[in-house]
């Protein structure tokens, strides 16, 4: 089998393009990316997918959380299909390559096949999972958590953005309210390219991350009530400051996270202060606590810390507080088998490669309680994500891609 993967290679320079093409749509303001789920723009990058999708020859399928099908016969069509695929929302100030190259990766596995006329055992099908992300709509991996079955379909409906509007809503307006239903596919193995989104692989001077292990979330939505009041004639001791409230519990997280050195980590992104204004002391602040680490047990004692602390200070302050887990997800240990399929994979094609934790969370993470997955990683730039400037090398794309094509056509068995 090695011998006839060896020369499966993948068309770099189209992949490139395609990621260049996709990236036109949702243009950020400084050079990234602003496709966020179910807006127009998401729904523009998912009919261009899938216009390149059709023109490859696949046959399209979507769900009822909008995930997005591409199916690849294959000799046996009976066969469990092997799936590949990643996200094409982006964050407000995303970047080009967060989720898209996992996406477009597999839609360049298809093309290659096609250009090499190859056909393997059991159908591919290429994946766009719905709102990976989770900053319109929390918690992040909302569709493929769906599909894993670790959140009902109504609660993801009922899921609302800063303006009130409804997840189930907004994925009808505009269109991709599909009508399979969700998580009924069954899958031989689900494969995701990722850029790393961290130091560690450029730092190592590595082209490939394969990735054994997902760190845990948690996402505690925090509220802190004082009392408006005005910014100049409350004097200091009666004031009730929401504000600084928060900015307390705050330093209270980043010691929590350090005290878990040197994996944990901890802050928090989501921050909406009322009324937000000059010369108001905030009555209100809502914000959420991200807490990460690839150990259960110090994800568990940050949650409790944060509750035990943040009510200390609130009671000291005079303020009111609660608090909402709004998402997470214990660690994941990816498929053995897979994995190896990814390692083998590099070791064949000659790249760098070590073993990784993935710091960020991704689709894999919840598929993988539902079929054996695993990831491929690739380095980028700074260990800079989740910002416009996000930024990879053609080569590391290209080569994360082969890789990948490599473990999906081995996992999906070439037989012509
Ligand atoms: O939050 C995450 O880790 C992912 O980027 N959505
Ligand atoms: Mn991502
Ligand atoms: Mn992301």
């Amino acid at each position: 089998m090695s011998e006839e993967l060896k020369n499966l290679k993948i068309d770099g320079q189209r992949l490139w393009d395609s990621l260049m093409e996709m990236a036109k749509i949702g243009p950020g303001v400084a050079g990234g990316n602003n496709r966020q789920t179910l807006t127009d723009e998401d729904a523009e990058g998912r009919a261009l997918f899938q216009s390149w999708c059709e023109a490859a020859g696949c046959t399209m399928g979507v769900d009822t959380m909008g995930n997005m099908f591409f199916r690849r016969e294959g000799a046996d069509p009976s066969a469990l299909p092997v799936y590949v695929g990643s996200h094409l929302d982006t964050q407000p100030t995303g970047g080009k390559y967060d989720g898209v190259l996992g996406v477009l990766a597999g839609l360049e596995i298809v093309r290659s096949l096609n250009d090499l006329g190859i056909q393997t055992k059991h159908p591919i099908v290429v994946t766009n999972w719905t709102n990976e992300e989770g900053t319109r709509f929390a918690p992040a991996m909302l569709a493929s958590g769906v599909f894993a079955g670790k959140h009902t379909q109504d609660w993801a409906y009922d899921r609302q953005d800063a303006k009130g509007l409804k997840f189930g809503d907004e994925l009808k307006r505009i269109g991709w309210l599909g009508d399979e239903e969700v998580g009924a596919r069954k899958m031989h193995a689900f494969f995701e390219l990722h850029i790393e989104q961290g130091p560690i692989l450029e730092a190592e001077g590595k082209d490939i991350g394969v990735v054994t292990h997902g760190q845990g979330l948690s996402w505690t939505q925090v509220t802190v009530i004082g009392k408006d009041s005005h910014t100049g004639s409350t004097p200091m001791p009666m004031r009730k400051n929401a504000g600084l409230g928060m900015a307390r519990i705050l330093e209270k997280v980043d010691e929590i996270a350090w005290s878990h050195k040197p994996h944990a980590v901890g802050a928090a992104g989501h921050i909406d202060v009322y009324p937000n204004s000059r010369n108001v002391i905030p009555g209100k602040v809502v914000f959420t606590v991200d807490f990460r680490s690839p150990d259960l047990a110090v994800i568990q004692d940050m949650e409790q810390r944060l509750r035990v602390e943040g009510q200390k200070i609130a009671d000291d302050m005079g303020l009111e507080i609660s608090f909402e887990k709004v998402g997470g997800f214990d660690p994941v240990t990816f498929d053995e088998g897979c994995v190896t399929a990814v390692r083998s994979a590099a070791e064949r094609l000659g790249y760098s490669h070590q073993n990784i934790i993935s710091g960020a969370g991704h689709d894999a993470c919840w598929i993988n309680a539902v079929a054996p997955t695993a990831m491929v990683m690739c380095p980028c730039v700074d260990g800079l994500s989740h910002n416009e400037a996000e930024e990879i090398s053609q080569e590391w794309s290209s080569r994360g891609a082969e890789v990948l094509f490599h473990a999906v056509v081995e996992t999906a068995q070439i037989v012509s």
